[in-house]
């Protein structure tokens, strides 16, 4: 090991060999103690005196091997393992920072899912099951908080097995009942999955741990797992040239006193310097700047001192680093950096131009435009919007602005003249435009909010457009020529009829059928309803109506069956479009309509 003290990188990600320290991702839903369990990992390591190991990067912990086996015991043999130790990201559970469950997720190579042992799934379990399940990423599952169980006997930082022997029948079974409950969650959710020393195979299978991050039982076991699957599963790809020009991705860009606009970068590869050549995703394009300084949080210990942070001279993968250099306002979290040392710039800059290109998001020729304030949080939009099939024209990260409008402006159809902000600041230009091209804004800082609030729109709009066609479209009716209700023969006739399923309304055409053939009757010119004027009448109703055209007694007869005479094109879009939306009668003399037109002609109105 280095000497802690030493000036650079002073932890567990250097040597042995060349690999490098697996980044391990820690998720889960807010309070079920993702903190709490790195805040224990932390701890244990200063009671076993090896607190100088433990470094706190930013956004991270790193924790070197010598101490995983301290604090795993018979679990771990340091012996057994070439890899240098464990990297940890935590992520908050709140429901707003998917961005960052996303990053760190795509980021990690291996990664553990906290879940309460009581509380069981919720949403963010969800979610963080989604975001490893799409970036493919293994990972264990924590029972955390098996020390709530009732009757509990606990045993400090004892493994999973020895603690379970002390406890008595009945807490056991509550235990029990509660890990099979998430074991068959993580079923349900299409991942096979047993307590994780009945796991044979770690690849095709979810190994669940209990665990207490209140007393540190099943902690060894947790971190034995951890160890074991990088090794056996990610010792290739941790084979990193530790000496090249590093590798990062930005989890943060901080504005920091003294420095300015600064990146919080977890390190995957090689090295970064101070006064290297960088490059770093921007939101134009890529910037090509100088490391001025690398920064770490101090010690605990240490944090009353004037200076929040300890410079170092140079950094080595695993590690999370806070970078300080000149031109970094634009740069965007989730975007990639590398060091130039020895290489083309040109070639630098090709390199993370490609690895945006990767993250761009797939767009379609129709579809609303989207804006958000970061790539990860561009990412996690698009992967919603294409759950809930919504298409994209456009996706970008940054503010809304006119010329966002304007591409929104030019949809065909209204539902996708849209912009869906994620986070993000309307520029003043761009508000004027909205108003002015008639283009709608939904903008949030919960991802599945602004789906269900545009879904809603979209919904609203089409309820909306059916009742304007409703409106217009001619409803079916069946009637009856009631006998003896003949006020009138003609100019026009007017006789009481009885509507037997569907809406009269006022002007439409009446038809009646003869020997399967339909016979244009005349048109309705007025009904009366009780006496009063009516525009329409429902079924069940009776009426006397106005009809232009025909002489009863020789046109018709009274109890004669009359239809509202239905142009093709309505009946095919009441059929076809509004059937579900028109109510049961009208239904049935549409259905009755149809049956009659198809008679003679099996295609009429399809
Ligand atoms: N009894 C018990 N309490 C725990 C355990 N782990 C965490 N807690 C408590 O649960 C609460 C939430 O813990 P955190 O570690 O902050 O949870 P988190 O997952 O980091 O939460 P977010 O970062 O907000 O998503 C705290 O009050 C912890 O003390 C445990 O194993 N046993
Ligand atoms: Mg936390």
């Amino acid at each position: 090991m280095p000497d802690a003290n030493s000036d650079t990188d002073a932890d567990a990600a250097t040597d042995p060999g060349s690999l490098r320290t697996p980044i391990v991702a820690v998720l889960g839903h807010v309070d079920h103690g993702k903190t709490s369990l790195l805040d224990k990992v932390r701890g244990s390591a200063v009671s076993e005196g090896e607190a100088g190991a433990i470094t706190q990067h930013i956004g991270a912990t790193a924790v070197p091997l010598d101490t995983v086996s301290s604090m795993a015991g018979d679990l771990v043999m340091a012996d057994d393992f070439d890899l240098p130790g464990l990297l940890f990201i935590d992520t908050p559970g709140h429901h707003s920072f998917s961005t960052l469950r996303a990053r760190g997720g795509a980021l990690a190579d291996i990664a553990v899912l906290v879940v309460d042992v009581n509380d069981g799934f919720q949403p963010q379990t969800e979610e963080a099951l989604d975001i490893l399940q799409r970036t493919g990423t293994p990972f264990v599952v924590a029972a955390n908080k098996i020390d709530t169980t009732p009757g509990w006997n606990p045993q400090a930082d004892a493994p999973v097995q020895q603690t379970y022997e002390s406890q008595t029948d009945r807490a056991r079974e509550r235990l029990d009942e509660n890990l099979y409950e998430i074991i068959g969650e993580l079923s349900d959710a299409g991942f096979s999955a047993d307590l994780y020393w009945r796991v044979q195979n770690f690849q095709g299978n979810i190994g669940v741990v209990p665990v207490s991050a209140m007393t540190g039982e099943g902690i060894p076991d947790l971190l034995a797992v951890l160890m074991g699957l990088s090794q056996r599963y990610m010792k290739t790809e941790m084979e990193v040239d530790l000496q090249g020009p590093g590798k990062g991705t930005v989890l943060e860009v901080k504005d920091e006193k003294g420095f300015g606009a600064t990146l919080d970068v977890v390190l995957y590869d090689g090295t970064i310097e101070e006064g290297d050549r960088i490059v770093v995703g921007g939101v134009e394009s890529p910037i090509v700047t100088e490391v001025r300084a690398l920064l770490r949080p101090k010690a605990l210990s240490e944090i009353r001192t004037e200076a929040e942070f300890e410079r170092l001279d140079s950094v080595q993968a695993a590690s999370g680093v806070k970078v300080a250099a000149p031109d970094l306002d634009d740069a965007m979290a989730g975007a990639p950096v590398r060091v130039v040392r020895g290489r083309h710039l040109e070639d630098v800059i090709a390199a993370v131009e490609e690895e945006l290109s990767e993250i761009e998001v797939d767009t379609a020729d129709e579809g609303v435009v989207v804006k958000a304030d970061t790539l990860g949080s561009l990412e996690a939009m698009a992967n919603a919007l294409r759950e809930a099939e919504i298409p994209i024209l456009r996706a970008e990260v940054g503010d809304v602005a006119p010329r966002d409008v304007a591409v929104a402006s030019t949809a065909n159809e209204a539902e996708h003249r849209v912009i869906l902000g994620f986070n993000v600041d309307v520029l003043p230009d761009a508000e004027r435009e909205i108003d002015q091209q008639d283009v709608k804004l939904f903008n949030h800082d919960v991802i599945y909010q602004l789906v269900e609030d545009y879904e809603q729109y979209v919904e609203e709009r089409q309820r909306e457009q059916q009742e304007t066609v409703l409106d217009k479209i001619h409803r079916p009716a069946r009637f009856r020529i009631l006998e003896d209700h003949t006020f009138r023969q003609n100019d026009p006739a007017v006789v009481g009829v009885e509507i037997l399923s569907g809406t009269i309304e006022n002007n439409r055409r009446v038809a009646k059928f003869e020997d399967g053939e339909t016979v244009r009757v005349g048109e309705l010119s007025g009904m009366q309803e009780q006496g009063e004027d009516v525009d329409e009448a429902r079924a069940g109703s009776r009426v006397s109506v106005a009809i232009d055209g025909p002489t009863v007694g020789r046109d018709i007869e009274e109890g004669d069956e009359l239809w509202i005479d239905l142009p093709e094109k309505h009946a095919k879009i009441l059929e076809q479009e509004l059937k579900e939306e028109i109510p049961a009668d009208e239904r049935e003399a549409l259905n009755a309509y149809l049956e009659k037109m198809r008679k003679r002609d099996p295609f009429w109105g399809k």
